[in-house]
């Protein structure tokens, strides 16, 4: 992609209005534009890292067995009613009126939907477990929404729903969730600690938020230090393995872990000193097992194997991509800008193309752009003619993970100068070298 063909409006000034650094860079990014409080146009660098993001999720939700579909964001207020949960959610929920005066809403989760297709085709413990996952927009009319997409009112929402025929399935299949949320936020490149956690108005007896470590956070959260050593679950997991499952989920919540709300102090004065962290965190995850509160009043239910009709026990695990977005960028910057993790960035490599016009420039970038978008890389050429300073502070401040620095000087020895974002490291390369080295690392 060459920028001058690109619509990437980056801002010189640093935006008065944004109090945290990823607020302040997905502005200056051109990530992101604000068109009304708390609602957020997705410009074409953010919106490659919203595919990104969701995709990743996508496939962890995938590989743990939960099957994709695709929900409305306005829904049915009756649904709501059923469940009793219409008068309870309060000014959060935006309520609409159609031009039948019918009640609707835009979605704040999708709860009550999921159990009345679920009501609607399945009858049979045979068809369990099942758990239908969808990535939709939500809105929540929350009263202070700040911080640019960290906590807006219109926001992605990745949300699955599990129904299993008694507890102890539901308890495998919330199992399944939390060892496929940490495989996730690894590949996100980041560090989530799984918290006990408040349920709220969602519901449920047994509740986790997986919290990112961030001094901007809004939760005070509690935990040992042992969770910053912990390693993930490898990709082999057995996501049908019960004990392999259970294993692996009590290995991560044994140590101690909780949000200000449940935190419980005899058990955190126990804590030898050297061994606590208390900071500050961003929820990017929370999952539920809330049992029957909704098969049941929505009459969901399914044959046993006895032949008798039980309402079916229901969990919901969600993570917001939109927020995940902010905390990548909180968790990895720099005073330049923004530091992508490999797996999220908007373009594998940015090409600074410092004399455009000139034929042998031109021809070098050309084809480092043709050599690593044929092994599947993606490339941002710049060829503007901004100043050289201008145009590596963007490099920066965009945070691809590689830069390469194409100079008439260089190409006139065969040779373009690499850098590497996050280290800082820079190396002059033979052209011939990084041409052959597409498809694998740049340097
Ligand atoms: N139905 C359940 C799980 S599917 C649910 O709604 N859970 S939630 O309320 O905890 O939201 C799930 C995730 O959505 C949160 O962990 C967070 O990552 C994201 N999220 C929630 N509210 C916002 C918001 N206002 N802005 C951005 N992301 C949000």
């Amino acid at each position: 992609m060459q920028l001058s063909r690109y619509f990437l409006p980056i801002l010189k000034e640093t935006p008065k209005e944004a109090e945290i650094v990823s607020h302040r860079l997905m502005l200056r990014a051109g990530m992101i534009r604000q068109q009304a409080a708390g609602s957020y146009t997705w410009l074409p660098l953010g919106k490659r890292v919203l595919d990104k993001v969701s995709r990743i999720i996508r496939e962890e939700q995938d590989r743990s067995g939960a099957i994709e579909i695709l929900m409305p964001t306005i829904q049915s207020a009756d649904l709501w009613r059923e469940s009793g949960r219409y008068d309870d959610y309060g000014k959060e929920m935006l309520r609409i009126e159609d031009r039948h005066g019918r009640d609707m809403l835009f979605g704040p989760t999708n709860e009550e939907m999921v159990t009345d297709i679920f009501r609607s085709s399945v009858k049979t413990y045979k068809d369990l477990p099942l758990n239908l996952y969808h990535i939709q927009w939500k809105f929540r009319d929350e009263v202070r929404p700040r911080f640019g997409v960290m906590r807006s009112r219109e926001f992605l929402m990745k949300d699955a729903y599990s129904f299993d025929l008694d507890y102890e399935s539901a308890r495998v299949s919330y199992d399944r969730m939390f060892v496929a949320y940490l495989r996730t936020f690894e590949r996100l490149g980041l560090k989530a600690i799984p918290m006990r956690a408040d349920t709220g108005p969602i519901g449920g007896e047994l509740s986790h938020e997986f919290i990112i470590l961030a001094s901007t956070g809004e939760s005070e959260v509690f935990c040992h230090r042992d969770y910053l050593e912990m390693a993930t679950p490898a990709a082999g997991v057995d996501f049908q393995n019960a004990e392999e499952l259970a294993a692996i989920v009590k290995t991560w919540t044994t140590p101690y872990a909780a949000t200000e709300e449940m935190h419980d102090e005899a058990a955190w004065a126990a804590l030898p000193e050297g061994e606590k962290l208390a900071a500050r965190g961003i929820e990017v995850g929370h999952i539920f097992h809330f049992g029957t509160k909704y098969s049941e009043p929505m009459g969901a239910t399914v044959t046993g194997p006895d032949g008798k009709d039980v309402p079916v026990h229901m969990g919901s695990y969600g993570i917001g991509p939109s927020r995940l977005i902010a905390a990548i960028i909180e968790a990895s910057h720099d005073e330049n800008g923004i530091i992508w993790p490999e797996s999220v960035a908007p373009f594998d490599i940015g090409v600074v193309n410092m004399r455009p016009g000139d034929a042998e420039c031109d021809r070098v970038c050309a084809d480092i752009e043709a050599a690593y978008e044929a092994a599947g890389r993606s490339v941002l050429v710049d060829d503007s003619d901004q100043r050289a300073g201008s145009k590596f502070a963007t490099m920066d401040l965009i945070g691809l993970p590689w830069q390469v620095i194409v100079g008439p000087r260089g190409v006139a020895n065969g040779e373009v100068e690499v850098k590497h974002r996050a280290s800082g490291e820079r190396s002059v390369k033979p052209l011939a070298e990084l041409l052959a080295a597409a498809g694998g690392p740049a340097a």
